[in-house]
């Protein structure tokens, strides 16, 4: 089951609204077990894991052993049901990673697997189904995505400092780190402030997966993002959403030209967001990092809407007019330590919230 959970994260952030699975087909046991079929759910999200795996295992999948590390579904999409699918092959045994929690879902798909005669075991984790299902949990209970909130803060308890200049906090292995979680995420969202600011680009840069880049969202009420920034000028690539007041104004419509897409927003309140966040699934957005900066990061964790904090600690000194990070950033109350890493000088902390995923948060 560990094999098929590292298999699905090879698309976690490329299958929309489904989540990314893993599937492997055993032959034998023990010393014995050989793999003769592995598949992840497609990019967009169909074929899915289980349907890929049966594909590459041909005939072997016959009296195999399949880990699952999803149910296997029970509804008919584009194809019939995976339950089907793996009775079919002839498949003598199934674990599964998680249930699905899918209404269409939701035990249907093992009661198939049983009825055909199919020995499940349930190998369900303790305390949820964690990554790489969080957005896809956080989406079916909550309507709206996980949302990871990413800061980094100097020795001297700076996000940045004011004015046209950036000022560098994190190290590079850290910021290769950063680049890597953007990979898996399906939209990252910064505030215009930071856009501003940095002229950032917001993808990923990693060497081999530039095409994994999320969707990038702007906050900006006022529609202040320059056209000329490289956010618009680039949205034709990677998909761009400005989050804004003024997405029926006639100033949008050199921002849609350019490509991007304008989504309406009332404000900038814990109502406001929340209704940004509840819009996200309608374009594939189950999981999103929230890169800052103070305003919006302020914006989410007063609203309660942040579900992980990411808080990269580093040695660098900004001084006086350094911008002080959020408090609930510094001290995450109601969050549990969940990652503690050193890369270089950077100390990279993972915070977990509580309750994250429960259908009231
Ligand atoms: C599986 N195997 O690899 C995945 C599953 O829109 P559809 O028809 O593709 O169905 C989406 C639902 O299928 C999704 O909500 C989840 O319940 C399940 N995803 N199921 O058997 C897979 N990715
Ligand atoms: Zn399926």
């Amino acid at each position: 089951m560990a094999a098929a959970r590292r298999l699905s994260l090879r698309h976690v952030g490329l299958t929309a609204e489904n989540p990314s699975v893993g599937t492997l087909l055993v032959q034998g046991e023990g010393g014995d077990a050989r793999i003769v079929g592995r598949g992840v759910t497609a990019i967009t999200g169909r074929p899915h894991s289980e349907r890929v795996a049966l594909e590459d295992a041909g005939a072997a999948a016959r009296g195999a052993t399949a880990y699952v590390t999803l149910e296997p579904c029970a509804h008919h999409g584009r194809t019939g049901p995976c339950a089907d699918a793996l009775a079919a092959a002839g498949v003598a045994r199934v674990v599964i990673g998680a249930a699905d929690p899918d209404p269409r879902v939701d035990g249907r798909g093992i009661a198939i697997l049983r009825k055909a005669g199919i020995v499940v075991r349930e190998l369900f984790e303790a305390g949820g189904s964690g990554r790489p299902f969080e957005g896809f949990l956080s989406r079916l209970r909550r309507g709206r995505p996980h949302v990871t909130l990413k800061m980094a803060v100097s020795a001297d308890g700076a996000v940045g400092r004011p004015g046209p200049e950036r000022v560098g906090i994190s190290g590079a292995v850290a910021n290769r780190q950063v680049h890597l979680m953007r990979a898996g995420m399906d939209a990252i969202m910064v505030g215009v402030g930071t856009a501003l600011a940095d002229d950032p680009m917001l993808t990923c840069r990693l060497p081999g997966l530039e095409a994994r880049s999320p969707i990038r969202i702007v906050v900006d009420p006022q529609l202040r993002l320059p056209l000329g920034s490289r956010l618009v000028r680039t949205a034709v690539d990677v998909p761009t959403l400005i989050a804004t007041t003024r997405a029926a104004d006639a100033a949008a419509v050199p921002y849609r030209r350019a490509g991007c897409g304008l989504v309406p927003l009332e404000g900038y309140d814990a109502d406001d967001l929340r209704a940004l966040l509840r819009f996200m699934p309608s374009v594939g957005v189950q999981s999103l990092m929230v890169e800052g900066g103070p305003a919006l990061a302020n914006a989410f964790l007063w609203a309660g809407l942040v579900d992980r904090i990411v808080l990269v600690r580093s040695a660098a000194v900004v001084g006086d007019l350094g911008i002080a990070a959020p408090e609930g950033v510094l001290a995450p109350r109601g969050f549990r330590l969940g990652r503690r890493e050193r890369f270089g000088a950077d100390v990279w902390t993972e915070w977990e919230r509580d309750d994250a995923c429960s259908p009231e948060s």
